[in-house]
């Protein structure tokens, strides 16, 4: 984490609580969007910027309400939308940074189209998806990321829709900075959050996150003392994937199939796969791994960066062609583009 702290930080001499507002914050006691509010209030110091030159964009829903809670620039905006309100915001003042706050609903109902071309489209800004596989606003539907079978209040005998994996998504739609955390691991969101602003382009930040009202323990494996270490598995740059109570568990390929072998039976930490946050075949592979889950084999759920890569922005790209174009053309004309070159006068 040292690594991305700016030295410079400390001279504007914020702190976490400089982020915070006067607003009511009001999320139902015990919601897992506090904590990620924390973090973030705690990472933004860091990064060595002005509240002013900051913006948090959001669409509709629980998570959405971030905004109020921000003392930086923000727009609540409209549902599924935030997306597209900070690819405009982006492509005209590049010098902010740009964070969107969104909801599994928000970005993978109502706004999945929008999602899916920012990400391919590379503008530079740091996505938040809170993801409790419900609908929480509207108190508790089914959402596209809630499991077969779910039974909520708009699926009382069952959900029959097959769920969208948001990591697998975001890399099959050339996402540049993909990655996962949870609310309740204080210290690897904030090393996430960072990652997230660090990287240059649309960077991804799935956060499982608790609604402990309409789908209370949803990820409850991943945090719980008794089977957090079964069923963990932090990725790290170069190491090998070792889980386990005893880290006595890793995950090796054999060609492109993963396995989970024993490190006490006849495995060592040499056969294992290592991680290659740059390798996108294998970031692939590690988004599908918990889904692999078989009679033989059970899975860890992987969270830290699952892959990262360096791309032309989408505003350096186009405001680049805009310089070029008016440096042979000179400026352009607004009125007489619109009235063109046919126009006829109707008496
Ligand atoms: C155009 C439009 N359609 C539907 C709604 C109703 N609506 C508000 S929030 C929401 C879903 C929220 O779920 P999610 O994005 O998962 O956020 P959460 O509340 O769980 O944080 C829906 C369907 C709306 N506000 N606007
Ligand atoms: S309904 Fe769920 S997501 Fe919304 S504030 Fe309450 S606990 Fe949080």
């Amino acid at each position: 984490m040292a690594d991305i702290l700016i030295p410079d930080a400390l001279e504007l001499k914020l702190s976490p609580k400089d982020f915070q507002t006067d607003q009511d914050v009001r999320w139902c006691p015990g919601c897992g969007d506090y904590s990620i509010l924390k973090q973030v209030h705690t990472i933004l110091p860091q990064l060595g910027l002005k509240k002013e030159n900051i913006v948090f964009i959001s669409g509709i829903g629980c998570s959405s309400r971030f905004p109020y809670y921000t003392n930086t620039f923000g727009m609540h905006s409209i549902h599924g939308r935030a997306t597209a309100v900070a690819s405009g915001l982006k492509a005209t003042r590049p010098e902010l940074s740009v964070w969107i706050v969104t909801g599994d609903g928000d970005a993978m109902s109502i706004g999945g189209n929008h999602f899916i071309h920012l990400l391919r489209r590379n503008f530079d800004v740091n996505i938040l998806l809170f993801n409790n596989q419900i609908y929480g606003l509207t108190k508790g539907q089914y959402s596209p990321t809630s499991e077969e079978n779910k039974i909520t209040k708009s699926t009382p005998y069952g959900s029959v829709d097959h769920p969208f994996n948001p990591i697998a998504l975001a890399l099959g739609a050339d996402a540049t900075f993909v990655a996962r955390s949870i609310d309740r691991d204080p210290a690897h969101l904030q090393q996430m959050l960072l990652r997230t602003w660090k990287h240059k382009g649309a960077s991804f930040l799935e956060i499982y996150q608790n609604c402990n009202i309409y789908n209370d323990g949803a990820f409850e494996i991943f945090t719980e003392k008794a089977t957090k270490k079964e069923n963990d598995l932090f990725l790290v740059h170069g190491q090998p994937l070792v889980f386990g109570n005893l880290e006595d568990k890793g995950i090796r390929l054999d060609g492109f199939t993963p396995q989970v072998v024993s490190l006490t039976n006849g495995y060592s930490k040499d056969d294992l796969m290592i991680h290659d946050e740059n390798d996108i075949n294998k970031s692939m592979i590690l988004s599908r791994l918990y889904e692999m889950k078989s009679e033989e084999y059970i899975f860890p759920k992987p969270f830290g960066v699952f892959f990262i890569r360096d791309r032309s922005t989408y505003e350096e790209v186009m405001n680049e062609q805009i310089n070029t174009s008016v440096g042979k053309l000179g400026k352009g004309d607004l009125d007489k583009l619109l009235i063109g070159k046919e126009n006829w006068i109707v008496e």
